[in-house]
């Protein structure tokens, strides 16, 4: 069996989850749902981030240790994974043992590539985004504030202490061989591009231990100082694949889902960390881009972070993760408002699918007792319909493989707004009246076969709606998590003389 391997950034524990955090969570469960629908055996690893300086400031303000915030947070994000129908196969907490682990011996293995030496660091360091910066950087950002960190904006620190450093320009050249010799390595291209740029335009060491605070894990063998959070971070990937302990038969990862907030972190610093430790490369990292809500950045301080538990009350789980992956191309920034998800709601799946469905059904009721009958009668319009559901599917794999989810989801609406022309151009109850039942009887049966084959196809972005769907069609409760496309992907499965349930509505408008 394939091995199919999908990650989520770890969260931060000093912020509650919200819309952007279940964005990205959702888009690697897609993937993880499909590759396991696809017969892989799956490894979708999600967790939190507990360590550093950020963390340590969030709970130091509310008069808490570090370790008391992370476990109310964490809490957060656990509970609201399963409302959001995320099948993570694992969560990776970095205070945990088995990270701890983890870390030293990447660490140690770095260190014995001689690729770490201690120095003294004397510059500006980023508390929100945990970044270091030089003076120089800062400048060249075009900030009229020199004191502003370029990427968030917000005040940075002098930072002057003793400290460990990864001899990142050394691996420079490596870096750029490997992204030129895999175009697939970095998506979407111009996040590629970008990296390109910034490793061409040259790569500074990079500190990697912090003496000033404790909420961390300590260095190996000096316990003044504490790792840099991004380096015991970073890390998680390979805790979660069993790395040092087992064997770890899921590494290299097939894709490091990320926002393209951490992109240099992840395309950059880990590859480096991992060409030190000698450790393969993860196949993919895939960037995706920015959300806005009602037009507005989302920020703790306007206090109109998205909150997806309110939102699952409002609209319910499915309908947030379609609008989520199909409201925006993957890779590009996009706004969520609640309009625009009544309004895709409304069109794509109230009316075009949540239709076909109810309509395709009642006919099968109002002329054939609900059970389909044989298809004697095929014409021109018929094969027409099995070749799009069948080309669909070659297209929403081809699409899947490159994490282009609205393609996908372009792909199987086509199909569903075909059905409906099937509809009207094949006309049942004129069929019906002029007593063409076997010309009926082939018309029905195409049209919910072919649906069947559709609502399989959107299993992965809405498990719980395409349950319903699935046990109308089938007339029994399905496990949709069992479903495998080798064994129900095939045209013509549903058998003559299988009775379909009664229709229900399953997409109610919304007004
Ligand atoms: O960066 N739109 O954690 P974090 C889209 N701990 N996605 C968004 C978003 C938005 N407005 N806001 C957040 C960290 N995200 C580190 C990661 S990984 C080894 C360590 C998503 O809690 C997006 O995936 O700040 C982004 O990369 C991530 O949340 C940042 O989460």
């Amino acid at each position: 069996m394939q091995n199919y391997y999908v990650s989520t950034p770890i969260y931060y524990v000093n912020d509650e989850p919200h819309i952007g955090h279940a964005y990205t969570t959702i888009a690697a469960d897609v993937l993880a749902r499909y590759h396991r629908m696809a017969g892989c055996n799956v490894l979708f690893l999600t967790g939190v981030d507990e360590h550093g300086q950020k963390v340590e400031q969030a709970a130091g303000l509310k008069g808490i240790a570090p370790i008391e915030l992370a476990e109310e947070v964490v809490e957060r994000y656990r509970s609201l994974w399963p409302q959001l129908e995320i099948s993570n196969d694992d969560f990776v907490r970095t205070t945990e043992a088995r990270h701890k682990r983890a870390v030293t011996e990447i660490w140690k293995r770095i260190e014995a590539a001689g690729a770490i030496y201690k120095g003294f660091y004397e510059d500006l360091y980023c508390v929100p985004c945990e970044t270091y910066w030089t003076a120089t950087q800062i400048k060249d950002s075009g900030h009229a504030d020199d004191k502003r960190c370029p990427d968030c904006g917000r005040p940075v620190e002098q930072v002057k202490e003793e400290s460990y450093f990864f001899r990142l320009g050394d691996y420079q050249e490596q870096l750029l061989e490997h992204i030129r010799a895999n175009p697939d390595f970095i998506g979407p291209e111009s996040r590629r591009n970008e990296v390109l740029r910034f490793v061409e335009g040259g790569l500074r060491d990079l500190s990697v231990s912090r003496t000033t605070f404790s909420w961390g894990i300590p260095v190996p063998g000096d316990d003044a100082h504490v790792i840099y959070v991004w380096i015991d971070a970073l890390t998680n990937y390979l805790t979660g694949a069993g790395f040092p302990d087992k064997e770890t038969p899921h590494w290299p990862c097939d894709v490091h889902l990320i926002g393209k907030d951490i992109l240099r972190f992840h395309a950059v610093y880990w590859p480096c960390m991992l060409l030190a430790a000698g450790i393969p490369l993860p196949k993919r990292v895939y960037a995706h881009g920015w959300w806005t809500v009602e037009g507005e950045k989302m920020s703790k301080s306007k206090g109109n972070a998205l909150r997806p538990d309110q939102l699952i009350e409002e609209f319910g789980t499915d309908s947030i993760r379609y609008f989520l992956l199909r409201e925006v191309p993957f890779g590009q920034d996009g706004d969520f408002s609640h309009a625009a998800l009544k309004q895709r709601y409304n069109t794509e799946l109230a009316n075009d699918l949540g239709n076909l469905l109810n309509r395709s059904l009642s006919m099968l009721h109002k002329y054939q007792g609900g059970v389909l009958a044989a298809c004697s009668s095929e014409q021109e319009s018929d094969r027409g319909l099995v070749a799009a559901v069948e080309s669909m599917q070659r297209d929403v794999d081809a699409a899947m493989q490159r994490q282009a989810f609205h393609e996908a989801l372009e792909k199987i609406n086509g199909v569903v707004r075909l059905g409906n022309r099937y509809v009207e151009d094949n006309a049942p109850w004129a069929l019906s009246k002029q007593g063409e039942t076997e010309r009926l009887a082939t018309v029905l049966y195409h049209l919910v076969e072919s649906l069947r084959l559709v609502v399989l196809q959107l299993v992965p972005f809405m498990p719980g709606k395409c349950a319903m769907m699935l046990s109308q069609i089938m007339n029994e409760a399905l496990n949709v998590e069992a479903l495998r496309l080798v064994d129900h992907g095939g045209w013509g499965l549903l058998a003559e003389g299988h009775a379909c349930a009664r229709p229900s509505p399953v997409f109610p408008r919304m007004e």
